[in-house]
């Protein structure tokens, strides 16, 4: 069957009563496949719905990670009653999912709304660090032992060293011998990279349920003016440190570049960026956080960047079984970007330090 014919029948089988009339493929994400189906509906208006493809290989257990979707968005709109969000569709039998194969099928509303993936006005970049923040002060109630880990050790940057080390010594594809200093430079950085993750089992910093990929791009805005509407993409909310939400945005949003560029000497900390989503953010979270927490902001830039430095790479070695690619050396290109934000973030340490202590002060200042 034709990916058309499926998105039809998918559609049916989520109870919907219109007139199929066409997909189009959304170009967001680089694990999940995103497609917004049109319809005719009974009354002769135009509808969309979206429609994803989970991908199984990441998400080896799909079905808990709907039930961690359906609890997170409850316990939020119960604080929010109203506010714009995404609802899932059921089957006849009140399933949010179909299963079929490998394929794991999972279907929305469809939200109006501009989503950015490079952008550097301050009112937007801050609008997102508001929304990033509450989504965590909206769930520092939720009963972090609810939730399934859907890909255990996701931000565990030991583990993802290890993976990176056994993906090396496997080297399936004799990629090894071309990517030497870029694996030289990760060793080097290690200790660095690890040090949040060995806080949190040395207890110094708390658990809390975050996002985990905070990526604007996670964030709807209206279509008319620059408000952010609803945090999305809830599939990795898991139990985890304020820094990964905090770092995740800042390395994708604070890039200079995006973060699969092919010019790597251009990449680099935005700082007018990084100020303006840390005021957002420590605005709605700065109140809650552990001094501890505050400390490790500007380390935790460089740390998920690293992270992701590692898992780029990892995936490359191995024949990209994990991130899409467009191209064939689509990884090793992202790995590049990601170390040369890396080192960026590291010569301008000092200064995000600064900005978060600004920041974090005017928040509290704000709040007395
Ligand atoms: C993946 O698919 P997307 O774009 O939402 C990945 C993130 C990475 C990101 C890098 C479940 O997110 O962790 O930071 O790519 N998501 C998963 O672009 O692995
Ligand atoms: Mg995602």
């Amino acid at each position: 069957m034709d990916l058309n014919d499926k998105l039809a029948e998918v559609s049916r089988l989520f109870c919907v009563d219109g007139t199929y009339l066409g997909y189009e493929t959304i170009c967001i994400g680089n694990v999940n496949k995103t497609y917004e189906v049109k319809f005719r509906m009974p009354d002769g208006s135009l509808k969309s719905f979206l429609i994803q493809n989970v991908n199984t290989y990441a998400f080896r257990n799909p079905i808990q990670l709907m039930e961690n979707i359906d609890k997170v968005t409850e316990h939020i709109r119960k604080k929010k009653p109203g506010q714009v969000a995404l609802h899932f569709h059921h089957t006849a039998d009140r399933k949010t999912y179909i299963i079929d194969g490998d394929n794991f099928w999972r279907m929305t509303n469809y939200i109006p709304s501009k989503t950015y993936s490079t952008v550097a006005d301050p009112e937007i970049i801050h609008n997102a660090g508001v929304a990033f923040g509450e989504f965590q002060v909206q769930l520092a109630d939720f009963e972090i032992n609810q939730l399934y880990e859907t890909i255990p050790d996701f931000h565990n940057t030991v583990a993802r060293y290890d993976q990176l080390a056994r993906a090396v010594e496997e080297n399936p594809l004799g990629r090894v011998e071309k990517v030497q200093d870029e694996l030289d430079y990760l060793l080097s950085v290690r200790q660095e990279a690890c040090r949040m993750t060995e806080m949190m089992r040395a207890g110094e910093l708390p658990l809390r349920v975050t996002h985990n990929d905070t990526k604007i791009n996670n964030v709807l805005f209206s279509p008319i003016d620059k408000r952010a509407m609803v945090v999305v993409d809830l599939d990795t909310v898991m139990p985890g440190l304020v820094g990964h939400d905090f770092g995740d945005a800042i390395r994708f949003a604070a890039n200079k570049v995006e973060e699969d560029s092919k010019e790597p000497e251009k990449a680099g900390v935005n700082l007018d960026v990084f100020r303006a989503f840390a005021e957002g953010f420590l605005e709605m979270t700065a109140h809650t956080l552990t001094q501890a927490e505050i400390d490790t902001l500007a380390l935790s830039c460089v740390t998920l960047t690293v992270e992701l430095a590692t898992r780029f790479l990892a995936d490359y070695i191995l024949g990209d079984p994990y991130f899409h690619i467009a191209y064939p050396d689509h990884n090793l290109v992202r790995t590049r970007c990601q170390i040369a934000l890396a080192k960026d973030m590291q010569r301008n340490m000092s200064s995000m330090e600064e900005i978060i202590c600004a920041c974090t002060d005017a928040a509290r200042k704000q709040k007395e």
